[in-house]
């Protein structure tokens, strides 16, 4: 089993991951990673922070001459602004002097997460719960996302929608998608083509819409979310289970979407669209192909029947709430007067969609991972691919 950790705080000095139960064998490089942690910082909306750090990855251990060695690997960010922020967060010391923050801003985790752990510093939450640990998440999942392409599985995403501004005509991008998901690296040229765009939305007219609403919320001080959309090319079939409610891949796959900072919705193929329509509109009819192979000729189930990969496309959408870091203040209370004040303002983004897109890319990596790796799974690449040559 692939299991990760991240440690961090989003001021502090940097970003730490161990990465375990990778097998032996897998060709990874810090310079393969850091392409991944330069997406994750690009798009438009994006706050002053993304200004100051430039994420790269150092690989401590678990890698020697560019290969996995199947132990635990290390790895940091280094944050940069750590320098601007060395005496708030510091390690040592008793912080008397330094200015405590008591006033929570509405849909973060400040108010739950001081009253969960009783916390009267407001800061001992928000560099926890900050969304820059998902520098760290991209680069533990990138060495499993490398193991993953190995074997023929691309992961790509674009996004959908930023505020009103919604790809509501999908005909030309689904040709658009189709025509990429040809090639046998599929979801990576969807990702190719998503990453030409700046807020990674493939229709022209919607993006430029998207550009304007990101405008106008950052002058009235406001934030948006969205929607975005990953698609995973070359999942062979039988990954996952319907045995046991906790082997259902569609539920692990949402469970890892969900786990990103502001995402608060999942949906699998067209499931919403599915939920308004009669049952012989929606599923996906089983046929004989040339070869008398089985084809699918739709997928409006996402690539998942039971829990289980059906050998199709994998396609889920998440929605991502509004950054809850407002500069126009919602109304608060300050939990030291407890009197009523407006929310506090710190520098933040004014939308992270399409950042939020490449996250979903690299965690939904273990999930499908562990799924293969209980299919065909050893110890080593190469036993392994012996493996999967026999099962597929
Ligand atoms: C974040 C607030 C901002 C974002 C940050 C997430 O950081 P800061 O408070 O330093 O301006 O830029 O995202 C990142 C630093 C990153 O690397 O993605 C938050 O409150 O979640």
């Amino acid at each position: 089993m692939i299991r990760y950790f991240t440690s961090g705080e989003s001021h502090g000095q940097a970003l730490v991951g161990i990465v375990e139960g990778l097998p032996a064998g897998i060709e990874i490089s810090s310079e393969y990673i850091n392409r991944q942690l330069w997406r994750r910082q690009q798009g438009y909306g994006r706050g002053g922070r993304m200004k100051i750090e430039s994420d790269h990855v150092e690989i401590l251990s678990g890698v020697r001459f560019g290969k996995t060695l199947g132990s635990p690997i290390s790895l940091v960010v280094r944050n940069k602004d750590w320098v601007h922020w060395s005496d708030k967060m510091a390690v040592e010391g008793n912080g008397r002097g330094i200015e405590k923050i008591s006033t929570p801003r509405p849909g973060h985790a400040d108010l739950v997460g001081a009253v969960k752990y009783g916390f009267d510093d407001l800061r001992n939450v928000i560099d926890r719960a900050s969304a820059r640990e998902t520098a760290m998440r991209v680069a533990c999942c990138t060495i499993v996302r490398k193991f993953l392409e190995t074997f023929g599985i691309f992961i790509g995403s674009h996004v959908l929608s930023i505020g009103t501004a919604e790809v509501r005509d999908r005909r030309n991008i689904d040709k658009l998608i189709k025509k990429l998901t040809v090639a046998s690296c599929g979801g990576y040229k969807v990702a190719e083509e998503a990453d030409m765009s700046t807020v990674r939305i493939l229709d022209k007219q919607i993006e430029q819409k998207a550009i304007s609403a990101i405008k106008s919320a950052k002058k009235k001080g406001d934030s948006l979310g969205g929607v975005f959309e990953v698609i995973v090319t070359g999942a062979p079939m039988g990954l996952g289970s319907y045995v046991e409610y906790d082997r259902k891949l569609d539920g692990q796959l949402a469970q890892a979407i969900v786990s990103i900072h502001a995402v608060k919705g999942v949906e699998i193929g067209s499931a919403f669209a599915n939920a308004t329509m009669f049952g012989s509109e929606v599923h996906d009819e089983i046929q004989l192909g040339r070869d008398k192979n089985i084809i699918r000729p739709t997928n409006r189930a996402g690539g998942l029947e039971g829990g289980i990969t059906t050998g199709e496309m994998i396609v889920l959408r998440g929605a991502m709430k509004p950054i809850s870091t407002l500069a126009r203040p919602l109304r608060s209370v300050d939990l030291k007067s407890m009197k009523a004040v407006p929310s506090r303002y710190e520098r933040s983004d004014v939308c992270a969609v399409p950042a939020c897109s490449v996250i979903a890319e690299s965690v939904i990596a273990p999930v499908l991972a562990n799924a293969f790796l209980e299919k065909f799974g050893g110890d080593s690449i190469e036993e392994i691919k012996k493996r999967y040559k026999k099962g597929k």
